[in-house]
């Protein structure tokens, strides 16, 4: 599109002005399009000859197999320990397809026969209940768009003292992922067995080898908690917690157990090893935050982001993925000159509650050096801090809980490159 239909569009009221970015200056040569159609031009003819036929299950196009997780190397003293990162930089939309969904495990993927499996509710409960798969499949169910955030994504933007030049939305900030996850509210099930007054807390453990547990406050139990069965419509992946998973909307993913098998009703929460020694603030002054549930109000944009380069001057667009894990998203601002002046950003998007959102904006690149940032405003009013604030706020103790604001840095050759700003 060219800098003069852009603003023809504005002008009708499609995109206001505030929602251009660096527009205001600039001459010629900004169209998108490098072809302007001509005799010359060739059109492959695809449609010669019979293409493929059905399949039983589908497979994404070869052309675009360059989108894939990206996983750390096996640690021999750590079986099955370990994440993959979803591909944020290549993503679309809000919904990361199943096979991209970040994945972390603390033991590996068990293989659960779901015709064998059980889900015991027991503890402080009128009477203890068993379901098998089975049984599940008769409840009613609920099916919502919710994000999933690892509370250590994007930890080393605040451990690396300086910024890692080879760092990309998928390296720094790949733990994050939405899908519609669809299930029974816990509700239902914690109020078949009778939950007694004294029960404070959910106690829920997984059937992998770490036998993960988390303990999640009653309160939240009986608002969104939900055992999940199906992601996008189909039974939950085997690196997602097939059959089942607890899923605690908006939270530390950490609390969402997946492989789940028990939910044991408590007064006190058990203190679970990955709820003390792991996923717990220390603070500067050496005293530790007990449980941070809710994941704080961040964005972070995909495109241009670390390791792409612009290869021409001219009008790009900037786009990217916003979420608050207390709310909805209300307002993402973009800047191009490192956070010394904002601009609203588009929303293209739903903007459920606890899910991502999809923004984008239209900025010229002038060829000069720029640093791209986005920030992030929720139904709380709750705003993404920057990375110094969160350092002066929290320390560098632990680095957990990172929603500081990214600045992507633009040089003049056009390359894209993970900086503090
Ligand atoms: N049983 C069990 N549940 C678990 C884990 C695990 O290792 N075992 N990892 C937790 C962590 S740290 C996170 S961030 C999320 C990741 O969910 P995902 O792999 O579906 O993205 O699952 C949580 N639930
Ligand atoms: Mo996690």
């Amino acid at each position: 599109m060219k800098k003069q239909e852009l603003e023809k569009v504005a002008g009708n009221g499609l995109i206001n002005r505030r929602h251009l970015l660096g527009l205001g200056l600039g001459g010629a040569g900004m169209a998108v399009a490098n072809t302007v159609l001509g005799q010359d031009l060739q059109i492959p003819d695809w449609s010669k000859a019979p293409g493929a036929n059905a399949s039983a299950y589908g497979s994404r196009s070869p052309h675009a197999e360059n989108m894939m997780r990206m996983a750390g190397n096996p640690n021999p003293i750590y079986p099955g320990g370990g994440a993959s990162r979803s591909p944020l930089q290549h993503l679309q939309g809000t919904i990361t397809p199943n096979a991209l969904h970040f994945e972390r495990h603390h033991a590996g993927i068990p293989d659960i026969d779901p015709a064998q499996h059980k889900l015991v509710i027991n503890g402080l409960v009128r009477q203890p209940l068993v379901f098998s798969y089975e049984d599940l499949l008769r409840y009613p169910m609920v099916s919502k768009i919710y994000f999933l955030e690892c509370s250590g994504n994007s930890g080393a933007v605040l451990r690396q003292r300086d910024p890692d030049p080879n760092g990309t939305a998928q390296s720094l900030h790949g733990l994050v992922s939405c899908a519609e996850w669809t299930g029974i509210p816990l509700s239902t099930l914690l109020d078949e067995a009778g939950v007694l007054p004294e029960a404070n807390w959910v106690a829920a453990v997984g059937a992998d080898a770490a036998s993960m547990g988390r303990s999640v406050p009653i309160g939240k139990a009986m608002d969104d908690s939900m055992v999940a069965l199906f992601q996008n419509g189909e039974p939950v992946m085997p690196g997602q917690g097939y059959p089942m998973r607890l899923f605690n909307p908006g939270w530390e993913g950490n609390t969402s157990v997946k492989w789940l098998t028990q939910l044991k009703l408590t007064n006190e929460s058990p203190h679970f090893r990955d709820e003390t020694s792991k996923y717990t603030d220390t603070l500067p002054d050496r005293s530790s935050l007990k449980f941070t549930f809710p994941m704080g109000t961040k964005s972070l944009i995909t495109s241009p982001s670390g390791q792409m380069s612009l290869n021409q001057r001219g009008i790009y667009r900037v786009t990217g993925i916003a979420w608050s894990g207390s709310g909805s998203i209300r307002r993402v601002e973009v800047s191009a000159d490192g956070g010394r002046t904002w601009a609203d950003a588009l929303i293209d998007s739903h903007q459920s509650e606890k899910s991502l959102t999809r923004f984008s904006i239209p900025w010229e690149w002038d060829g000069g050096d720029a640093v791209l940032q986005s920030r992030a405003t929720d139904s709380l009013g709750n705003v993404q801090p920057t990375r110094d604030s969160i350092i002066a706020e929290k320390g560098l103790i632990t680095t957990y809980h990172n929603h500081c604001i990214q600045s992507w840095g633009v040089n003049s050759a056009g390359e894209v490159r993970n900086v503090y700003a």
